[in-house]
């Protein structure tokens, strides 16, 4: 669909309209442009709702939307898998540089809106299994996200996933994350692969990749610097992903926005990955489902 068919069929007046950039994608503004989304990947690029004087997402200074190329920041969608398989296929699958379709849109008692998109595929030249997936964004004051898959084939499927969500912070140093004390984590920062156990909440002070597992545990992310809290609650999601660059691997990276962006940014993802990969049966279906509250 084009973007007038796309207002026309789920345009709703103040709460949800379509239209394309320069790069020739088709991007959404939600809730009256407190968040916005492109289709390409479902990737939710923007949100910040009323009375906070910083989105809550992060989005790299650099970003913008290219065809064909995942976005820095905001919500990426990791599917069907999560992390890096091999050297010749992209690191978090496919689904977020892949066309999603509009399928749904209401408008929200709260007065906010809620959007579905959605992928299917018999085969994918990366993955060649028939199956479909879901994103389900509610945007007001708060956030819900969620990713639905279903197993359309014969043949039991893997997959692993997460909302690889980058929150705009005040400073990678002042801020502290709350709830995963005790739940084992595999410490992929650097090159490493180790498998240890969470003492207390987390500070940062160097590059930070800890994928903790078997949980499903609400997090905070305390940030004394933008006098704000924000709360993960998850349902379906037994991985949790915690991620900061820090300085060596934001330059190599190069798309973190210069000078040093990658102070302004965390990562906690929640997902289904390592220890907590997925089985859908023939038939099954899996939901993942995100809460995110600003206080
Ligand atoms: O979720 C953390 C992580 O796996 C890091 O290791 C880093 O690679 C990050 O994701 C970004 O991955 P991307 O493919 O988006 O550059």
């Amino acid at each position: 669909m084009n973007v007038e068919q796309l207002n026309r069929e789920f345009g709703l007046p103040k709460l949800l309209n379509f239209f394309s950039d320069d790069s020739g994608l088709i991007l959404a503004d939600l809730a009256g442009g407190q968040a916005r989304l492109c289709l390409q990947g479902a990737h939710l690029m923007h949100w910040q709702p009323k009375g906070q004087a910083q989105p809550v997402l992060w989005m790299s200074r650099e970003a913008k939307p290219v065809a064909g190329k995942s976005l820095r920041g905001g919500v990426p969608v990791c599917w069907p898998w999560f992390g890096s398989r091999s050297a010749d296929v992209p690191a978090h699958g496919y689904a977020r540089t892949v066309l999603w379709q509009v399928v749904d849109s209401q408008p929200l008692p709260n007065g906010g809106v809620r959007l579905t998109l959605c992928w299917s595929q018999d085969a994918h030249p990366l993955w060649p299994h028939a199956c479909r997936v879901e994103l389900r964004v509610e945007v007001g004051c708060d956030l819900r996200i969620s990713l639905m898959t279903c197993n359309t084939g014969n043949q039991p499927l893997e997959i692993s996933e997460a909302l690889h969500t980058y929150f705009r912070i005040s400073d990678i140093a002042a801020v502290r994350l709350h709830g995963l004390d005790g739940v084992d984590y595999w410490d992929k920062a650097a090159g490493r692969s180790e498998l240890c156990t969470q003492d207390g909440s987390l500070s940062f002070a160097e590059e930070t990749d800890r994928v903790y597992v078997n949980s499903a545990a609400t997090c905070m992310l305390e940030d004394p610097g933008l006098k704000r809290r924000i709360v993960v609650e998850k349902v379906g999601s037994f991985s949790t992903v915690v991620w900061t660059p820090w300085v060596d691997k934001a330059r190599r990276m190069g798309d973190m926005g210069e000078p040093d962006g990658w102070r302004e940014m965390l990562c906690i993802e929640s997902g289904n990955a390592l220890d907590n990969t997925l089985t859908l049966l023939p038939g099954d279906r899996h939901s993942l489902q995100v809460h995110y509250q600003v206080t």
